[in-house]
């Protein structure tokens, strides 16, 4: 029985051994990604060290082999605290000054091999049978307690470090964070237990415990990105800024995004994280086209959660639009990592939407704006010869007959006259409407000049344009316009052009035909209908 938990033991640290240098490998590969890999994976490996001396001292039964063995164990061991803590401090992103963190392992270190003065050991070893165990008992000079007493600030020193990116992690790091602080007590406790003595036969278990906070390191590598955690400061920005950031791997799967993102993209959940983002936002097949595809920056339209939300934010939108939807901006930045070498360590990208929705409406405000007359609301003169253009050309290509009409406002001198220029204006916007209410939605009315109208009919010939200008004629005629109280009668004259069946379409012959009849209807006495 004994003797078979002593090669159980063995066996295990052995094993603890092998597994700490295929970590410090696996880490070693990753140190072009992260500056605080490389120093991780010394450390692992001086602990890989540590086991592997401890596994041949507990084999043996003579001082020399004993002694030899812990003369392997004591290459690794001064030097673990102060790579602990370096570890710790270039994953956060804190400067230190290194030779600092290693002027006591130094000492210590010289100190062991010379045993300068007894320094390290004040007496000679002994080898005593405890338990199942034989064990070395050394008698600690007060180079030895240095060597403890830095370790245990270091391991507490390095957990400090940890906790205090615990507390400023976004809520996505929680996670690693919080295995990082886990871990990083572990070996402190197991330390704590062999030195008082607590451990079972006396055994320094810390190989053990050192497995298990590398087993949960190396866990955060491969599952939880531990390496690709955010600097504190930067955290803070990703958090409060308003752009909407998403960081994707690769090969497109979500890493991160912050709480803009989040609110702009409610796919997005801690649970999405690792999944590919064009998986997250299927529902929206145009924004995964614009994250899958190469255009830097495009536009792109979001339904807009704030404004559909309702009206915490006071978007006066929200009230007259449900279905209101924001413009962003997105652009995509390549993310390599602080060993920075382009085209090397690329870790993925970070996909920027910015909010350019104001800028949009203002942009189709000035559209709308150049294309509107202000006094009475309907199509000014350069959108009605835009819309003539193109009916031109429909006409051209397959001969979809249309009409235009000039429409003049009889005797309007005399209404500005009478009842003052203000007025004149009132009567201009209620004519407007007045037509508007006569016309199809597809025909273009315009003002065209001071108190001139023009009405574009497609798909519509003279027969049918006839019968429209008569009803537009009859129902201003027939109308009384209620102007400030008081009862104001206004006749329009109007003339038709239309295109005929075997046309070479002119367009300014066609205006000037209308003119022309209009100007007929006017001789002819006013308030009629003239066709050319
Ligand atoms: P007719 O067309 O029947 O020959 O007579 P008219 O009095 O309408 O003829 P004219 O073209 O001589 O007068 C047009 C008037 O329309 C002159 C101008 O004061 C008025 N007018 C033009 N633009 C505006 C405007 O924007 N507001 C107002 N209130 N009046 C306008
Ligand atoms: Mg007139
Ligand atoms: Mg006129």
């Amino acid at each position: 029985m004994g003797p078979n938990v002593v090669v159980l033991f063995r066996f295990l640290l052995t094993g603890v051994a092998l597994l700490l240098a295929f970590l410090a490998a696996v880490a070693w590969n990753r140190r072009k990604e992260a500056p605080e890999a490389a120093t991780f994976a010394v450390l692992v490996a001086s602990m890989a060290v540590y086991a592997f001396g401890y596994a041949g001292e507990l084999a043996q039964t003579t001082i020399a082999g004993a002694q030899y063995w812990l003369n392997v164990e004591y290459l690794a061991l001064p030097w673990a605290g102060g790579l602990w803590v370096l570890a710790a401090c270039r994953h956060n992103r804190i400067k230190v000054w290194v030779p600092l963190l290693f002027v006591i392992p130094g000492i210590t270190f010289a100190g062991y091999y010379s045993n300068f003065h007894q320094l390290f050991y004040s007496g000679p070893p002994s080898l005593v049978h405890r338990g199942h165990f034989w064990v070395m008992e050394v008698q600690r000079g007060p180079l030895s307690t240095l060597d403890n007493a830095y370790l245990m600030v270091c391991f507490l020193a390095g957990a400090w470090v940890y906790l205090k990116a615990f507390r400023h992690a976004s809520a996505l790091y929680r996670k690693q964070a919080l295995i990082l602080v886990l871990s990083s007590f572990v070996p402190f406790v197991g330390y704590f237990l062999y030195l008082g003595g607590l451990s079972p036969w006396g055994l320094d278990i810390t190989p053990l415990t050192l497995a298990v906070t590398c087993g949960l390191v190396h866990y955060g590598i491969f599952r939880s990105g531990v390496f690709d955690l955010e600097p504190l400061a930067r955290t803070l920005i990703f958090n409060t800024m308003r752009d909407a950031v998403l960081i994707l791997d690769p090969r497109d799967r979500l890493l991160d995004f912050n709480p803009a993102a989040a609110h702009l993209l409610p796919a997005l959940s801690r649970e999405a994280v690792g999944t590919e983002i064009g998986l997250l936002v299927g529902g929206n097949a145009a924004l995964g086209k614009a994250i899958a595809g190469t255009e830097n920056p495009v536009e792109v339209e979001l339904d807009n959660q704030r404004t559909q939300q309702g009206s915490q934010q006071g978007n006066q939108q929200a009230g007259q639009d449900q279905g209101s939807s924001g413009f962003y901006q997105m652009r995509t930045w390549p993310l390599y990592s602080d060993s920075g070498v382009v085209g090397r360590g690329r870790l993925g990208r970070a996909v920027i939407f910015a909010d350019v929705t104001a800028q949009v409406q203002l942009r189709e405000e000035l559209r709308v704006g150049a294309e509107t007359d202000v006094l009475t609301g309907v199509a000014n003169r350069r959108r009605f010869h835009q819309a003539l253009e193109i009916e031109c050309i429909r006409f051209t290509r397959g001969h979809a007959p249309f009409s235009v009409m000039m429409i003049d406002l009889d005797f309007f001198k005399e209404i500005n006259d009478r009842y003052g220029h203000p007025a004149g204006d009132a009567v201009l916007r209620a004519i407007a409407q007045l037509l508007l209410g006569c016309l199809r939605k597809t025909d273009v009315l315009a003002r065209y000049g001071g108190e001139e109208f023009a009405v574009l009919l497609p798909e519509t010939r003279g027969e049918g344009a006839n019968v429209i200008a008569e009803r537009v004629r009859a129902s201003v005629g027939g109308a009384a316009l209620e102007i400030d109280g008081q009862k104001i009668r206004v006749t329009i004259s109007v003339g038709v052009a239309s295109t005929g069946v075997d046309d070479e379409l002119d367009q300014t012959m066609l205006l000037k035909r209308a003119d022309l009849a209009l100007y007929r209807a006017k001789a002819a006495g006013r308030n009629r209908v003239e066709v050319a």
